[in-house]
């Protein structure tokens, strides 16, 4: 009898373990849009229209391949929203015995469809997601028994797994992180590379016209959309990048600048997590720009390491931990997160550019989620699932099994410091560095305290003196906390003043 193949809006990829074991003879394919997926967090528009558009064409693509597709659209009457229902109407429409999948990204989803088939009765062949450099197995061996885990151990051997940037079993120029080299402050440029932008095609117009319908309460604009939505688009993408952006990519990794919201990113995340490309194929473009001497080594390294590393390492801690990562709450944090993080309005330049652009484009770049967006909460004591519900929803990119890792553990330190060594929290001072934010601010960096201040100045020692008893003894706070035992007496309740009226008023900032 046939099998239902159920392919998730994630799992565009040609190689996905579920298809390689499927028989375009005799199994059916399903993919289905349903409100369920769409609204568990209100996605970004664009997100949900990306997606969409980008499922609506691997369907065809399937389709001429010569599988049998069941594609459910949103606006089909008989759409029942939720994966298992419309598993269970497709398995009767065909009359299949079986479904065969690929794991689901999130645990939410695996723990859904799992639980439904043991309530059915249904077999579910459930296969590891291969699309991975890392298995769940590895990760858990690798961390088991470490005092401490930490990315840059992780990194090294995916370096020596892989092959990346090796001279033999020596990393490539002597050094395995070039990172010291990537602090740089950008300037303007008007050369400034930009990502490769596509022109919505008759499928992705009809998908926009859904989500303007179906989804007008959800955050952010919609148009212009420019994403790619087919793999032959990401892989242009991915050239485009190597071609243009990559050799500043390291140099200017953690520069902000006012109306330039991508900089040197490559802005493929959301490619490669819905599966339009794999993590091996993005590294060896990206290798081959250094070995022909495109790109230098600090960008070139930098970039490998953030995918290599950095995202297979918090994809196994978030398998390590689930459930039960996403309400972790390490330092008691319960404030509600300020509505600016909807609207954009605030007088905090640094925070209306990240939040406005993210409106705008469902993308902010690292350092403005980790060091503006995610910093701010952190600093005002925002509780850290509202957090994490708020970049699930907001960003083109966003599945929990990297957003979460990212949001409870590196920027929020709710994890209380598995993911980590310290907390990113940073006064105005980093953001005047790496920005030229600040200059146009109706706030003034350089006052410390008092009504003019940058409120992440206030904040900054206030979250440090209210999280003592957890964070005090932490080594890498030591020069901070030093600092602030050597401050008068009168100097350290003026801060500590300063942050109660900042936070007293915190939605009118
Ligand atoms: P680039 O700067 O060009 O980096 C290249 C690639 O490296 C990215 O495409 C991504 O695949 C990978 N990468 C870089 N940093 C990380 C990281 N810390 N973790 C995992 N992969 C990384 N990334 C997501 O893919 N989805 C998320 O939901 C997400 N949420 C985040 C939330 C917070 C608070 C923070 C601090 C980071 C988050 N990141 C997330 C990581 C990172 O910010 C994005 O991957 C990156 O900004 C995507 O833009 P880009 O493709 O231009 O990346
Ligand atoms: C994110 C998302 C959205 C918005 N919509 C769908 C959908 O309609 N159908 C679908 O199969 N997948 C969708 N997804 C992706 C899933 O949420 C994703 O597969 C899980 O979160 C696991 O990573």
């Amino acid at each position: 009898p046939a099998r239902l193949i159920l392919i998730l809006g994630d799992q565009l990829s040609p190689d996905l373990s579920a298809l390689k074991q499927g028989d375009p003879a005799r199994d059916v394919i399903l993919m289905a849009e349903v409100s369920a997926e769409a609204t568990y967090v209100k996605h970004h528009k664009k997100k949900i229209a990306f997606l969409f558009a980008a499922m609506r064409h691997r369907a065809a693509e399937l389709q001429a391949a010569g599988w049998q597709v069941r594609y459910a659209r949103l606006d089909d009457p008989e759409n029942s929203g939720t994966l298992p229902s419309e598993v269970a109407r497709a398995m009767a429409d065909f009359n299949c015995a079986d479904v065969l999948m690929t794991e689901p990204g999130e645990y939410r989803l695996k723990a859904a469809l799992t639980d439904w088939a043991a309530g059915t009765g249904t077999t579910l062949d459930m296969l590891p997601d291969d699309r991975f450099l890392s298995d769940h197995a590895q990760f858990q061996a690798w961390a088991a028994g470490r005092k401490q885990l930490r990315m840059e151990y992780f990194y090294r051997d995916m370096r020596r797994q892989t092959g990346l940037l090796m001279a033999g079993d020596q990393p490539e120029g002597g050094q395995w992180n070039y990172d010291a080299e990537n602090r740089k402050p950008a300037k303007g440029d008007l050369f400034m590379p930009h990502p490769l932008q596509f022109a919505p095609d008759e499928i992705t117009a009809e998908v926009l016209d859904l989500v303007a319908d179906q989804f007008d309460d959800h955050f952010g604009t919609l148009t212009p959309f420019w994403f790619a939505v087919t793999r032959d688009q990401a892989l242009a993408a991915l050239d485009h990048f190597a071609d243009t952006a990559l050799p500043l990519f390291g140099d200017y990794q953690d520069a902000m600048l006012t109306g330039e919201a991508f900089l040197y990113h490559s802005v493929l995340a959301q490619y490669l997590n819905a599966g339009l490309l794999t993590p091996m194929e993005i590294c060896r473009r990206v290798e081959r720009a250094y070995y022909d001497g495109h790109a230098p080594l600090n960008a070139v390294e930098g970039y490998i390491r953030q995918i290599i590393g950095w995202r297979e390492y918090v994809r196994g801690i978030y398998w390590l931990k689930m459930p039960g990562y996403t309400a972790e709450n390490a330092l008691g944090a319960q404030r509600p997160l300020p509505q600016y993080y909807w609207s954009g309005q605030t007088d905090m330049a640094c925070m209306k550019s990240a939040i406005t652009q993210t409106q705008e484009e469902a993308y902010a770049h690292h350092i403005q989620r980790l060091m503006v967006t995610g910093n701010f909460a952190l600093l005002a004591g925002v509780d850290p699932h509202e957090v994490h519900e708020w970049y699930l929803a907001v960003y083109a990119d966003a599945y929990e099994w990297v957003e979460a890792p990212n949001v409870i553990g590196m920027s929020q330190f709710a994890d209380g410091g598995l993911l980590g060594s310290k907390p990113y929290a940073a006064s105005g001072n980093y953001i005047h560095k790496m920005s030229d934010h600040c200059g146009s601010c109706r706030y003034n960096v350089r006052h410390k305290t008092g009504p003019q201040a940058c409120p992440f100045n206030p904040l900054y020692w206030d979250f440090l003196i209210r999280n003592r008893d957890t964070l005090g003894k932490n080594p890498r706070l030591g020069h901070p906390y030093r600092t602030w035992d050597r401050m008068s007496a009168e100097k350290q309740q003026d801060y500590l003043t300063s942050a109660a009226k900042v936070l007293d008023r915190i939605e009118t900032l």
